[in-house]
């Protein structure tokens, strides 16, 4: 439990099984510094818990939510019925999954809407949930700013790289890792 600063953000999964795929989220959030809170609700099984939880959200301090699930994956938009905070969907697809969880909350009926991030896409989940935050935030809008001067970087030194070893040597070297 590396996080310790209070939750603002509300990390929640349809079942346990989900963790794996939603780990990219509380990862970015760690490395962003941005306090969050994860849990296991279930629009059909834990039903109740789920309205609760989204109801009480915006009192208890949080300010977006990330919701994950697969199969016909009601969480996000269930959770979007009962709050007005933004919630970023992660549509979570196995190898045995059609794209059901994706196009269950990408079809959203007009009225609640869904910030629906790629199938598994929880670190993009995570990114959207710090822009948004940095919106009223300009140590945070610091901290986002650094990370894509970081990423573009190595965008510059793999290309670099490219140019001076060549494509066969790259390849070669990603293929033996
Ligand atoms: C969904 O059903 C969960 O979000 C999960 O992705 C999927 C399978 O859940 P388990 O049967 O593994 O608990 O509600």
């Amino acid at each position: 439990m590396a996080n310790t600063p209070r939750p603002i953000v509300g990390v929640i999964m349809g079942s346990g099984s989900d963790l794996d795929m939603m780990a990219g989220a509380m990862e970015t959030l760690d490395k962003f510094v941005i306090g969050y809170e994860v849990r296991i609700l279930s629009a059909h099984r834990t039903p109740d818990m789920l309205a609760e939880y989204a109801r009480s959200a915006r009192q208890r301090g949080l300010s977006v939510i990330i919701a994950g699930a697969g199969g016909s994956a009601h969480l996000a938009g269930v959770t979007a019925a009962h709050t007005t905070l933004p919630v970023i969907s992660v549509p979570i697809r196995r190898d045995n999954h059609g794209h059901e969880a994706l196009w269950s909350n990408i079809k959203m009926p007009p009225g609640v809407p869904l910030a629906t991030m790629p199938e598994n896409g929880s670190v993009n989940a995570g990114l959207f949930a710090v822009r948004l935050l940095a919106l009223g935030d300009a140590t945070l809008l610091d901290r986002y700013e650094n990370f894509t001067q970081q990423q573009t970087a190595s965008g510059v030194e793999a290309d670099q790289k490219l140019q001076t070893e060549g494509w066969e040597a790259i390849l070669s070297e990603s293929r033996s890792r």
